[in-house]
């Protein structure tokens, strides 16, 4: 009995499946997690989604940007860009149950009572309990018949913080922002979503989310996250642990098994 959470897969089916044999996951007996950013770019998101479908209680995900793109994309909301590779996806028979399963997952939980799974992280005023209150706000549109209504109001790069968001759309696109797409903020906290680069490149005046002093996280509370593949083995810090190494960059897809914190990697090279 074991736990697997593996980085952003982005569609990388075969990938995944080399990396799970190399770690002999057995669904019988283990449960695979995943930090979000199952779709997009990769040779076969429909595999992949198909595959964790499958899966059944034995995988386990929060929603990254990506994710929420696709539902964006097939509420007609959103175009499907050509590099993203999801023609296959979108055309198939088994799409409106896919998507359906999606949306139902939530874009924060705990793995155990203190690690925090988030695709981008978490914001550096708020607590645990916070950030699962937020997920659970986003979680109940996207459940609900205001889906549609949601995604359309999602976009946008504004508000910087949660103090300036004017309503309930706004803070609610922050929550979006804060949990699928964060990487740098600056010394107000204002959140800076247009610089990817990696925390060695930080632009002056801005530093990544977890460098932050957060006097809402406890201290032997963890994060394990993903999105930000130019961290590419740089964080060594067993309470920020990021897990995108970027295998659709010509990186490698990496998992983790919680109960010996133990790394495996996936490359083409392996
Ligand atoms: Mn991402």
């Amino acid at each position: 009995m074991a736990n697997y959470i593996v980085g952003d897969i982005q569609g990388c089916y075969t990938a995944l499946q080399k990396l799970l044999k190399k770690v002999n996951f057995n669904p019988a007996h283990d449960t695979l997690w995943a930090v979000g950013d199952l779709v997009a770019r990769g040779d076969d998101s429909l595999s992949t989604l198909d595959f964790l479908y499958d899966l059944g209680d034995s995988f386990q995900t929060v929603l990254g940007n990506h994710d929420l793109h696709l539902l964006a994309i097939s509420q007609g909301i959103r175009g499907a860009k050509r590099n993203d590779n999801l023609d296959k996806l979108l055309r198939a028979k088994s799409l409106p149950r896919l998507l359906d399963w999606l949306r139902q997952k939530p874009l924060a939980r705990m793995i155990d009572k203190n690690t925090l799974l988030v695709h981008a992280g978490l914001y550096p005023k708020w607590s645990f309990q916070d950030c699962l209150k937020y997920s659970d706000s986003v979680t109940k549109r996207l459940r609900s018949d205001k889906l549609h209504d949601f995604l359309q109001n999602m976009y946008g790069d504004a508000p910087k913080n949660l103090d300036s968001a004017a309503n309930g759309v706004e803070k609610r696109r922050f929550y979006v922002n804060a949990m699928t797409r964060m990487r740098f903020v600056d010394a107000d906290l204002n959140l800076d979503l247009s610089i990817k680069v990696s925390p060695l490149q930080a632009p002056k005046g801005f530093a990544p989310w977890f460098t932050i002093p957060n006097p809402e996280r406890k201290k032997k509370q963890r994060i394990v996250f993903g999105h930000w593949a130019a961290l590419n083995g740089l964080l060594h810090d067993p309470l920020n642990i990021g897990l995108d190494t970027g295998y659709v960059w010509g990186g490698s897809l990496t998992a983790l098994r919680l109960e010996d914190m133990k790394f495996f990697a996936y490359n083409k090279q392996s």
